[in-house]
């Protein structure tokens, strides 16, 4: 008898070991949400820089996010990234987003990596060493929350997707705004520690725990180790005798 065509079905949930209880990752339905690792935060000169932050402490998350993208990609799961980024006119930056603060440069205003959050300038792009590659879903944000005025919604949904597996910066602004909306619209989300970072190290603890307190009441987080050691065999080493 010939055997089935078609893509081989997905294996069933693996239990990562996280907080405030197990989270059952759904192999397939599990998307990794990769948040704003662009040059802008992450680098000297960006606009993370231009409010006064000290952009090295982001960059403790760049070798934990990628484990997490080799992963992703090793087994054929979604990866989606985001930018955090405005249109040249900045007709998507309400002066309340641009004007607030005193900072050395505002949005959209030209630094060493060019304007600053501005699409298609040097800073907004993510690091190289995250870059999204052929087929990845980049999805542009002009706001803190990743659904907010993005198509990521229909695209999760075209995709088949249910829980959002989360990394990126910082963890107490774009990261915690996107899982409280991802919450919101039924998404199950966990966050991976050691790949989100904050310039306050205090936000970061205090942001984890704000999201796993109460149950859960936002979502998982857990360690990295956590999760890569949950996940089923890659495609290749499955295959093997
Ligand atoms: C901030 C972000 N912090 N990606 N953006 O302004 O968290």
């Amino acid at each position: 008898m010939s055997k089935p065509q078609g893509p081989a079905p997905e294996a069933g949930p693996v239990t990562v070991a996280a907080r405030p209880f197990a989270f059952e990752l759904q192999p397939g339905r599990a998307a990794l949400l990769v948040i704003d690792m662009q040059r802008d935060f992450v680098e000297p000169g960006g606009f993370g820089a231009s409010l006064g932050n000290d952009v090295t402490l982001l960059q403790a998350a760049i070798a934990p996010t990628r484990a997490l993208l080799d992963a992703w990609r090793a087994r054929g799961w979604p990866v989606l990234h985001t930018r955090e980024s405005h249109a040249a006119d900045l007709s998507d930056c309400p002066p309340a987003k641009r004007l607030r603060g005193q900072p050395a440069l505002r949005i959209g205003d030209a630094g060493p990596m060019g304007r600053l959050l501005v699409r298609g300038e040097p800073g907004c792009a993510i690091v190289p060493e995250l870059a999204a590659l052929p087929g990845e879903v980049v999805i542009d944000k002009p706001g803190k929350g990743a659904f907010h005025a993005t198509p990521l919604q229909a695209t999760l949904q075209a995709l088949g997707v249910t829980q959002l597996v989360v990394a990126g910066v910082t963890t107490e602004v774009c990261v915690q705004s996107t899982m409280r909306e991802a919450n919101d619209r039924g998404y199950d989300c966990l966050l991976v520690e050691e790949a989100t970072a904050s310039y306050f190290p205090a936000f970061k603890a205090a942001a984890i725990e704000m999201i796993v307190a109460q149950g859960g009441i936002v979502g998982w987080a857990a360690p990295l180790s956590a999760v890569l050691s949950a996940l089923p065999a890659e495609p290749a080493a499955a295959a093997a005798p």
